[in-house]
């Protein structure tokens, strides 16, 4: 058994004007194609790796070496980042118990998206911003490279529900070095609907 790249649950250039066509293209079918062979190879004579779960790998990921540490990171990021996205309007509203967190930690969703945005414009280099949940609190932090938060190793460890891909490759083809323009673009298309699914989920399973 071995890791398979998953469609994308949208046509490449669904996302558009936000996302264009191009970019979706490589970044799906050229990047996060590597990090699945990649991952695959280097697990190649691993039977019991090759039987976890992707997130099992990730949450022990201490126990592998870079190599694994950097495609299994890859893979789970980008499965996350594509289904954290959609180009349907009646997915991008945020409603329920997330809704009334988000405004009473952040004091409005305006609040939030600054402080979102301003977490993902100091990632120096390559890396994430996440949304994650901690100690039962929402909270924003960034990882760097392929890293995630569920990773035993994470400096802030937690559990992610959303997050943006800060790779130059996620936006210079259409933004170039305006950061905050891909940042801005990206919330108009957030899967919002995915977002509060994983929240509920979360708590759900703390009851
Ligand atoms: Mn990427």
């Amino acid at each position: 058994m071995s890791f398979i790249l998953q469609a994308l649950p949208y046509d490449s250039s669904a996302l558009e004007p936000y996302i264009d066509k191009y970019t979706m293209e490589l970044h799906y079918g050229k990047h996060h194609n590597n990090y699945v062979a990649n991952l695959n190879k280097a697990i190649e004579n691993d039977k019991n790796s090759q039987n976890c779960c992707i997130e099992d790998i990730i949450c022990n990921i201490s126990k592998y070496d870079t190599i694994i540490k950097n495609n299994a990171g890859g893979h789970y990021n980008h499965t996350f980042f594509w289904n954290s996205l959609t180009p349907y309007k009646n997915k991008q509203k945020l409603y329920g118990n997330l809704k009334d967190d988000i405004n009473s930690i952040y004091g409005s969703f305006e609040n939030f998206k600054n402080e979102f945005s301003k977490n993902a414009l100091s990632v120096f280099g390559s890396g994430w911003t996440w949304l994650i949940i901690k100690d039962n609190k929402l909270k924003i932090s960034s990882t760097i490279n392929q890293d995630n938060p569920m990773m035993d190793l994470a400096k802030d460890r937690g559990i992610p529900i959303l997050g943006i891909d800060l790779w130059e490759h996620a936006y210079y083809l259409k933004y170039q070095n305006r950061r905050i323009d891909y940042i801005n673009a990206f919330f108009n298309i957030i899967n919002w609907d995915n977002i509060v699914k994983r929240f509920n989920e979360y708590c759900l399973s703390k009851n």
